[in-house]
């Protein structure tokens, strides 16, 4: 594209972006119908366990007869087997289009990854122990056996492996977001939450005399439980926020999950085991309560999925705050380990053959199955360019806005929305710090124009003809 028809097209998108927080919230306001899914059964060959999800990709390892393989879907490249060989690979996990895994390949597992472009590469090759494989991007982190001691390890592309956990002590339970690594360590007496930043190096998040451990992260905020007082409970850490203790009651079970600034749990209240989520703005919000269990709670955005044991096996339920609960699955099988990103859910499901994965993906209640435009509709949610309104409708009679043309655009250019922007236009309210606005096709600052327009009109059509717009 020539530079000044970029920069205008830049232009265009940055000013739309901004409106469309705007629009949502609008539609968010309005009255919620239940939020229904399309349900896809994605094998039934082979004992297939662990899928993960990232976008629109899932990955699972299998169990063929002989051993393990990585496999991996989409909706438009469908099932793609990443391994064919004669020795374990195991407990993938994906972000966006990377895929990571172990692959015991000699006396000892070694860490591999892969992308649709690039055949699969060898990130490690060690004569000692690695495990637990973690992406975010193209950061991979991993644990691996360093002087008789677990340390944690990561690797971009093009880069040398490095150690970032500090040598003298155990460490475990790694994870990452972005940049940032966190694990748990061992100090001496307890467990530590520990956490690394390319720029700021190891940090010590907690220092105290329980144990606190299985840290989960999402962008800077830190999650994990401590067994503060004799009972485990939720903590939380940002940079600036420092610590705070998220429950006042009960104690949590397994792991605090994050996604952003809201953070899942499963609390035992003395029968049997509810879920709960918190937000800064929002604060304890308890999820289910019922006679049931209800547990493994995961949380992509807005949207928490969990299992439940209905009496029989146990079901998949989701919930939002615009949608509220759903549950996917009714069945005599076993359903559980529930992952979500987006607007999609996997897990396996467990009947009288062996366990197969499953996809659930939010469908729009009004475009239903035959409907004409359905593959079209249907097409464009699967490559991330539309999402329909909270509501879970798509609203197939309504007029396109500017706005949401915008939103389209962005989509087919596979832009990624970033966290803040500057606009000139002012009929677009304030910028929300989680919107689309993306410093890619930021707008060039022009102050000095005195024909510059200062109107997006963003709930005008996009083919409108405007004398204050250029487009
Ligand atoms: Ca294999
Ligand atoms: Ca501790
Ligand atoms: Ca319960
Ligand atoms: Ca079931």
């Amino acid at each position: 594209m020539e530079k000044t028809t970029r920069r205008r097209v830049s232009i265009l998108i940055s000013a739309l972006l901004l409106t469309l927080t705007c629009v949502l919230s609008l539609f968010a306001g309005a009255a919620s119908a239940a939020e229904s899914f399309n349900i896809t059964r994605l094998t039934t060959d082979g004992d297939n366990h662990h899928p993960q999800v990232s976008g629109d990709r899932v990955v699972w390892e299998s169990f063929d007869g002989n051993d393990r393989e990585i496999f991996t879907w989409t909706p438009v490249e469908g099932l793609v087997q990443l391994t064919v060989n004669d020795y374990d690979d195991s407990t993938p996990r994906v972000s966006d289009d990377r895929v990571v895994w172990c692959g015991s390949d000699g006396d000892y597992p070694d860490i591999f990854t892969w992308m649709p472009t690039r055949n699969v590469i060898r990130v490690t090759d060690r004569d000692r122990y690695v495990s637990n494989p973690q992406v975010s991007g193209d950061r991979v982190v991993w644990e691996g056996i360093e002087g008789g001691l677990f340390q944690i390890f990561t690797w971009t592309p093009g880069e040398e492996v490095i150690q970032v956990s500090e040598s003298g002590c155990s460490n475990s339970h790694a994870t990452v977001s972005g940049d940032r690594i966190v694990w748990q360590g061992a100090d001496g007496n307890d467990y530590e939450i520990f956490t690394w930043t390319p720029t700021d190096g190891v940090v010590q998040v907690t220092d105290n005399g329980y144990q606190d451990t299985w840290p989960q992260v999402s962008g800077d905020r830190i999650v994990w439980k401590g067994y503060e007082g004799g009972k485990w409970r939720a903590f939380t850490w940002t940079p600036t926020g420092g610590i705070i203790r998220l429950m006042a009651e009960g104690e949590v079970e397994h792991e605090v999950q994050v996604s952003g600034d809201r953070v899942v749990w499963e609390s035992f209240d003395g029968n049997d085991r509810e879920i709960f989520t918190w937000t800064p703005s929002g604060g304890v919000v308890q999820l289910t309560a019922n006679d049931q269990y209800d547990g493994n709670p995961q949380v992509s955005g807005d949207r928490v999925v969990w299992e439940s044991f209905d009496g029989n096996d146990r079901e998949i339920f989701t919930w939002t705050p615009s949608g509220g609960v759903v549950q996917l699955t009714a069945n005599d099988q076993y359903d559980g380990n529930p992952q979500v990103s987006g607007h999609r859910i996997v897990w396996a499901g467990n009947g009288a053959e062996s366990p197969d994965v499953f996809v659930a993906t939010r469908d729009f209640s009004d475009v239903p199955v035959g409907h004409p435009y359905r593959e079209a509709v249907m097409g464009m949610a699967d490559r991330g360019i539309i999402s329909g309104y909270t509501s879970g409708t798509f609203g197939l009679d309504d007029p396109v806005k500017r706005a949401q043309f915008a939103k389209m655009i962005v989509g087919t250019l596979g832009i990624t929305p970033g966290t803040s922007t500057a606009t000139r236009f002012t009929d677009l309210g304030a910028p929300d710090a989680k919107g689309y606005p993306t410093s890619s096709c930021r707008r060039p600052t022009r102050t000095t124009s005195p024909k510059a327009p200062t109107s997006a009109r963003p709930y005008s059509a996009p083919g409108t003809p405007s004398a204050e717009t250029r487009w």
